[in-house]
């Protein structure tokens, strides 16, 4: 049973997280992750502006000010994406823009012959609390790009993208095992153990 700051216990599910996403794919995963904990998401799909930024830590910060002046918080919003070392971190904060244009099959032209297919899965967490405080986690995993689409699970670049230590894309893992290692699993957890405090 986890308890508040002031010593109150919840139970598993009992408190809602309002989740500020339009991807049904994340709100999956915050489902999963959050299961153990006290909190439950919930999902407003209301949209924010998402800057054209060099990092998804900007747009974030803008994001949380700009829905900040129109709706209540305490809420979460999540900006995350694929940098590729070959492509000197794009697409980055353009990883939905390219996934909606060019498609994976598209991502996968452009890194035929490329040796170097390491990137990173980064996601940075935005909170608004109660109190109007702005708070950021991140969440970090690299791997490498593979040069077809494996597996029917999760969403967005996981058919093409085998995490570090895996020979599985994410696509192909269960569930549970991508959240125990993804950029967004270690990001939450982070969340969950601020919320907790
Ligand atoms: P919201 O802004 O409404 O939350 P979005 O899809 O626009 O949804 P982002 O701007 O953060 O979200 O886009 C990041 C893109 O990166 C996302 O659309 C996916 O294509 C990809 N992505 C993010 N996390 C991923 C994951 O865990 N597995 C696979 N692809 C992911």
């Amino acid at each position: 049973m986890a308890k508040d700051v002031t010593g109150k216990e919840f139970s598993k599910g009992s408190v809602d997280l309002q989740i500020i996403t339009s991807n049904n794919g994340k709100i999956r995963e915050f489902k999963e992750i959050l299961r153990e904990s006290p909190y439950v998401p919930v999902q407003n799909n209301v949209s924010y502006p998402e800057i054209q930024a060099s990092s998804l830590e900007d747009v974030v910060d803008f994001g949380l000010t700009w829905l900040q002046e129109r709706i209540s918080s305490p809420f979460v919003i999540d900006d995350s994406g694929v940098f590729i070392d070959h492509f000197n971190g794009f697409p980055g904060t353009y990883t939905r823009y390219i996934y909606d244009t060019i498609g994976l099959k598209g991502v996968l032209r452009q890194m035929e012959g490329v040796d170097d297919r390491e990137c990173t899965f980064r996601c940075v967490l935005g909170l608004l609390t109660e109190s109007g405080e702005k708070q950021k986690f991140v969440g970090e995993c690299s791997g490498t790009l593979i040069n077809e689409l494996r597996g029917e699970g999760g969403f967005g670049y996981d058919p093409i993208f085998i995490p570090d230590g895996f020979d599985k894309t994410f696509a192909e893992l269960a569930s549970e095992e991508k959240n125990s290692i993804s950029h967004r699993g270690k990001a939450m957890r982070k969340l969950i153990d601020f919320l907790l405090q």
